[in-house]
Parts: C-alpha cells; structure tokens; sequence
C-alpha cells in the first residue's frame, strides 16, 4: 500500500523570492494536509546529511552550499499515495522540463535552484520526516 506521508522543503531560492505562500497554496489546492511545518537554516553539516546519496554526484557542493545559502520551509505533507502525487505536483527536476501548472514550472530558476524537494520514496520521506521533525512537532 502506498504511503500517505511525504517530506517537502521549500528552498532558499524561493523563500527569498518570496513564493511560500504561493507554494502553500499550491500544495493546499493539491490536497494535501500540512502535519509538520518550520522555517529553518541548514547549516553545511545537516545539507550534507541529508543529500549524502548525492555526494559522489559533481554537482554535491554547489548543492550544499545553495542549501545553506538562506532559509527554508521544511514540512511534512499527508495524502493518499503522498510522495507520487505530490512529486507530479512538483514537476521535473529540471524547470525547463516540467509540466506547465506545477510548482517547479511556476518558481524554479534552474535544475539546481528548482524552489522545491519532495520525498522520492516512502521509505525516504519517513527519514527526511524524522530528520526534520521530533515527534511532538508532528501532527
Ligand atoms: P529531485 O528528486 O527531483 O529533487 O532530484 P534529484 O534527487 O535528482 O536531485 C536532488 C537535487 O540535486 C535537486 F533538487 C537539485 C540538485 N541537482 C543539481 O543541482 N544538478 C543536477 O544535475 C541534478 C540535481
């Protein structure tokens, strides 16, 4: 059975743009329900941590250092089959490849400042959920 949780971190790309709202909206149009939420700044140790699968990739220090380069929005979301629906809510990676009316398309500058991370599996987004939130911040 699908999972109904996905982990979501709004990033400093467009904190400092300013689309949280819009990407809230967004995700509330979505169907999705918010059951964590926070602002936060990730120092380099914690941006490391949580993009370790990527640190062989050549782009894992541009990566960390544009994590750390202002603040976030971290948040857990909840739905039926959470991380597939909301990955389509998301779009591509890559902006310039993501369907119109998704939130990538809408506020991503470039493949590596693209506004928004969703969970890739459920198994990963019970471990970015954990590594973002304690279990009294979770509702
Ligand atoms: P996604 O799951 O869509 O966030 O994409 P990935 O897990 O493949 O990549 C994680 C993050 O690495 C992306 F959000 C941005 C960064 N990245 C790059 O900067 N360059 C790339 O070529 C691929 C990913």
């Amino acid at each position: 059975m699908a999972g109904n949780r996905t982990l979501t971190m709004i990033k400093p790309d467009a904190v400092k743009d300013g689309h949280i709202g819009g990407i809230l909206s967004k995700i509330n149009e979505g169907g999705f329900r918010i059951v964590a939420m926070k602002m936060t700044h990730l120092t380099t140790a914690k941006a490391k941590e949580f993009y370790a699968v990527h640190s062989e990739r050549p782009f894992y220090g541009e990566l960390v250092e544009f994590m750390t380069s202002g603040p976030i929005v971290a948040a857990i979301l909840e739905k039926d089959n959470a991380v597939e629906d909301f990955r389509k809510l998301i779009g591509a990676t890559n902006p310039a490849e993501a369907a119109p009316g998704t939130i990538r398309a809408l506020y991503a500058k470039s493949i590596g400042e693209n506004a928004v991370h969703g969970s890739d599996s459920d198994e990963n987004a019970a471990i970015e959920g954990a590594f973002h939130f304690g279990g009294t911040e979770t509702f």
